[in-house]
């Protein structure tokens, strides 16, 4: 199941069962309504929309946090065995709802490959909460730990293998409680700050992030995981939790054309838009932008169906 894949399979997580806000939940459909599928499909990219999933219920108020953990964990569950079951053939797409559904969305895919892959977070919070040391019980703050096995049963016990912390890394980060940073310190996982950013520059620190999840073999492949707020609130506002001195958009797009030369990706997560807050549709766009640049065209993780019929495009002239 590591590519070249015949073409991109849509997933929407209509959640916001993990963020103080409801409109991540209306991302999927307003990334579907903007035109993503048929963007990408121009590009070259065999595309096509598989599923919305929906929460189910409701939890009434969401106060209390064992009811949001089930609510969240219920959720990601399904999530993952659709995954688990997605097509052979097809590289996963998921459009996120906010970021707690990445318990599911990396849980699934490694039940997919029979073992977890790599996995980059490029994000400005570092997600490694657990219900014990939260601050503002915010389940969208939890969901690396639970990846790796720490924090509310119901969580770590998403159906999928646990996440190997020395092939995980964080890009991105500026906002962070102390409790999340010692943590993934202890488990070993490499955070790249905005500050390490700032001084050497991202194409270094994605290329160096790069050869962490990757791991020596090649063989067991790495995902990629983006929350928008990792960019610039200037220029990307449309999220639940804006940080300022976030990356430039373009910055990142062009890193991800590296990712058009890796074999060994197994899907693309894109997570924490807010529809609600994007009347001009500017960071709906660039949700395609940043989908477009790591996918093709001309990747090798998405076979082109070019490439099946003939040499023609590569003949000497
Ligand atoms: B996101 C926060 F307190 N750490 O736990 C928390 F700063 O998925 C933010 O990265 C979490 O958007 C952000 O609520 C979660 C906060
Ligand atoms: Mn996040
Ligand atoms: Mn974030
Ligand atoms: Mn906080």
């Amino acid at each position: 199941l590591l590519g070249p894949y015949e073409g991109l399979s849509i997933i929407g997580a209509a959640s916001a069962l993990g963020a103080p806000f409801p409109g991540n939940a209306d991302a999927p459909d307003a990334l579907q309504r903007s035109g993503l599928c048929e963007r990408l499909t121009n590009a070259g990219i065999h595309c096509v929309w598989s599923e919305t999933l929906r929460p189910l219920d409701l939890p009434e108020a969401a106060t209390d946090m064992d009811a949001r953990l089930r609510a969240n964990a219920a959720f990601a569950q399904r999530l993952s065995s659709h995954l688990a079951a997605l097509e052979a053939g097809r590289f996963p797409l998921v459009l996120g709802g906010d970021h707690a559904v990445a318990v599911g969305t990396w849980r699934g895919i490694g039940r997919r490959l029979g073992s977890a892959p790599g996995l980059l977070w490029i994000d400005a919070h570092l997600d490694s909460h657990t219900a014990d040391s939260t601050h503002s019980g915010n389940i969208h703050g939890m969901p690396l730990a639970a990846l790796l096995g720490l924090g509310h049963s119901s969580l770590t016990e998403v159906a999928g293998p646990r996440f190997d912390p020395s092939r995980v890394c964080i890009v991105g980060a500026r906002a962070w409680e102390p409790e999340e940073r010692t943590r993934l310190h202890q488990l070993g996982v490499r955070v790249f700050d905005i500050d390490q950013i700032h001084r050497r520059g991202l194409p270094t620190v994605f290329c160096e992030a790069l050869s962490i999840v990757r791991g020596s073999d090649g063989q067991s492949g790495f995902g990629v995981s983006i929350d928008l707020d990792a960019l610039d609130p200037a220029a990307i506002p449309a999220v639940s939790c804006p940080e300022p001195d976030g990356l430039d958009p373009q910055a990142l797009a062009d890193v991800l054309l590296t990712l058009r030369n890796c074999g060994d990706l197994v899907g693309l997560e894109i997570v924490e838009y807010r529809p609600d807050l994007d009347s001009g549709g500017q960071v709906a766009r660039w949700v395609a932008e940043l989908a477009q640049a790591a996918l093709g065209p001309g990747s090798y993780t998405l076979r082109e169906r070019e490439r099946h019929h003939g040499a023609g495009n590569y003949a000497p002239l």
